[in-house]
């Protein structure tokens, strides 16, 4: 049987970590005179944190200069920070946990495939790190999602080829990254919006130990 592995995005996937985000991006828009929507907050999901800078201050209209989206991008970090260490195991998405220690023990391998920068930090705080056996997040790219090149790294250091990969998202942007990659993708979250992904499910709730063994196989 050909070996098949499975690459889990994180934030929306693992972990609702996108209203820490949020809370911590709004907390910088009203620092800059707008406010700024959970509704808003849907464009920046998947994308990187530059990019998410670039997207908020499009929307209140704000120009700066270099050094001071910096200074922007340190301090929405140590916010969303303090946010992410008050998170514990009780924070993990609907049946993740089981489906994780699931092909741990079945020895099906799996991957990281995230944008964040802070994933191996919020792995730990689930105390999921160790399950892993790759961790590519967005210190590892040079290209973000929907470039592929996060999940065709976590193929090769997982040793599957990319067609025989799974990967599991919640960003429109991700689930174009994974069929650039020409992986299989599942989308979580709104059919409409995740309308290019191969199957898409309403929740995690959906993502069941059955359903993946289907794929698998
Ligand atoms: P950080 P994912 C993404 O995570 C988030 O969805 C996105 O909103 C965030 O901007 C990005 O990580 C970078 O996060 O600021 O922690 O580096 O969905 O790719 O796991
Ligand atoms: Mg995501």
């Amino acid at each position: 049987m050909t070996k098949k592995a499975i690459i889990f995005d994180l934030d929306g996937v693992i972990v609702d970590t996108a209203k820490y985000h949020y809370l911590a991006w709004r907390e910088l828009a009203i620092q800059l005179g707008f406010d700024f929507s959970e509704a808003q907050n849907e464009q920046l999901k998947g994308v990187s944190r530059v990019r998410s800078l670039e997207i908020l201050l499009d929307i209140g209209n704000v120009q700066l200069e270099e050094e001071q989206k910096t200074k922007l991008l340190i301090e929405k970090n140590a916010q969303y920070l303090e946010y992410i260490a008050e998170m514990d195991h009780t924070e993990i998405l609907p049946g993740i946990d089981d489906v994780l220690h699931y092909l741990k023990l079945n020895k099906i391998p799996f991957s990281l495939g995230s944008a964040s920068k802070n994933a191996r930090l919020i792995l730990e705080t689930l105390d999921l790190l160790n399950l892993f056996d790759a961790i590519v997040d967005g210190n590892d790219v040079s290209t973000a999602k929907p470039d592929p090149e996060v999940f065709l790294i976590a193929a090769q250091k997982l040793g599957v080829e990319p067609d025989n990969c799974i990967v599991i998202e919640d960003a429109q942007a991700g689930v174009e990254a994974a069929n650039k990659a020409n992986m299989l993708s599942v989308g979580i979250g709104d059919k409409e919006i995740l309308k290019e992904a191969d199957y898409v499910l309403n929740s995690t709730a959906e993502l069941t130990i059955d359903f993946l063994q289907k794929l698998i196989d």
